[in-house]
């Protein structure tokens, strides 16, 4: 039988939610990264030491690592590939040198995660993260003027495109573009970017498909899994967020099929997922419980949050237990077949109560991230109790 880690993501000593707090929350493992540390970069082991000691300095341990961001030129195998993925393995042997083992990473092209609207507003006062095809329809059609980016999209999603643009002031287009480009935290991969330059960066994308993007991490894989093997690291890729191609770049992780091609390609403990059940609850098709059935023993690491799915394609954040993900099923199937505490964070809560009032990292508010890990860590209690009767 499993249990699950309790931790929390800290975005550094920059983060407005302090270490202090997290305790309070109740997690006792924290998941970071070094984000001043550029993007192909190795991490020196003096870097993950002093970061590792202000964690502990608080009662606390650095459990997971998420994440080390994977070089736009690794993905595409372009330029400088060969000396970025060299750092990469540096950097996990640096952190197995420091006894952190768990390290997440994602091999979406371009962006990280995207939404449209960051301030949602929900029916009880507090806002959510919101994704809106008509309003990234907007955006990729009629603001970044995309080349052929109408074929992406059916006839009617152009049309509601081209509707909601018509209806948004400049600043609402400038929020818009902000959201998408810059306003997540962890997003770009190059920072803040111009809408020329933006173009300029899916245009190195233009000749490499889904097949060639699988390949590339295929490739990428046969490096890092076995140096992750000999220092016991834990790889977790997480999935594509949200599960779909967007603004015509390649995704290659968003369903059962495309999780299980990857732990194939390597069948190592080394070689695993994060399970982040809200990116794939996004779509109907993947059965989560029975994905965590499935994938039991090469999860490494758990997202647990809750998306609504509503018509068009749109979805919310959902409280955690409220969401289109059966949570009480996916956690079963987690405590049932796993036999260790599998590290796992509350996803992205709502901004609530006092947080309304702060400027915080969208998603990463404090008070609606306490209320999921209160509300999962209560689930978890409940389940494994009932299991041992
Ligand atoms: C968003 C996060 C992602 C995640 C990366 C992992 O909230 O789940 O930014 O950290 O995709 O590499």
């Amino acid at each position: 039988m499993g249990r699950l880690e309790q931790t929390w993501r800290w975005y550094g000593p920059k983060d407005s939610v302090s270490l202090a707090d997290i305790r309070q929350a109740g997690a006792s493992g924290i998941v970071n990264a070094l984000h001043e540390i550029p993007s192909g970069e190795v991490w020196t082991k003096e870097a993950i030491e002093q970061r590792k000691k202000i964690i502990e300095d608080h009662g606390l341990k650095w459990s997971v690592v998420e994440s080390i961001p994977v070089h736009e030129d690794i993905k595409r195998r372009s330029g400088n590939y060969k000396k970025y993925i060299e750092n990469y393995k540096t950097s996990i042997e640096h952190l197995a040198a420091s006894d952190i083992r768990i390290v997440t990473y994602n091999f979406m092209p371009v962006l990280d995660w995207s939404r449209t609207d960051l301030e949602y507003p929900m029916k009880d006062g507090s806002t959510a993260l919101y994704f809106d095809k008509a309003a990234f329809a907007a955006f990729d059609i009629c603001i970044l003027n995309r080349d052929n980016a109408e074929k992406d999209y059916t006839a009617e999603e152009v049309d509601t495109g081209w509707q909601y643009f018509r209806k948004m002031s400049h600043p609402e287009k400038e929020k818009l573009t902000q959201n998408i480009i810059a306003g997540l935290p962890g997003g770009t991969t190059e920072g803040v970017l111009s809408l020329v330059r933006f173009q300029e960066i899916l245009d190195t994308y233009q000749n490499i498909d889904a097949d060639q993007l699988r390949a590339n991490l295929f490739q990428f894989l046969d490096e890092i899994v076995p140096v992750a093997e000999k220092n016991d690291v834990k790889l977790a890729i997480h999935p594509d967020d949200p599960p779909f191609p967007l603004l015509g770049l390649p995704r290659i992780v968003s369903t059962e099929s495309d999780a299980e091609s990857i732990l194939q390609h390597i069948d190592s403990p080394a070689n695993g997922l994060c399970f982040c059940t809200g990116s794939y609850g996004v779509r109907p098709d993947n059965d989560l419980p029975k994905m965590v059935e499935k994938f039991a023993n090469r999860i490494n690491f758990l997202h647990l949050r809750a998306t609504k799915r509503e018509k068009n394609g749109n979805f919310y954040e959902a409280d955690h237990l409220n969401g289109d993900v059966d949570m009480y099923a996916v956690m079963r199937k987690i405590l049932e077949h796993t036999d260790w505490a599998i590290p796992m964070r509350p996803d992205h809560g709502h901004k609530m109560l006092d947080d309304l009032h702060k400027q915080t990292n969208p998603g990463y508010s404090a008070i609606g991230r306490l209320r999921g890990l209160a509300e999962l860590r209560g689930l978890e209690l409940g389940i494994l109790r009932s299991m041992k009767e």
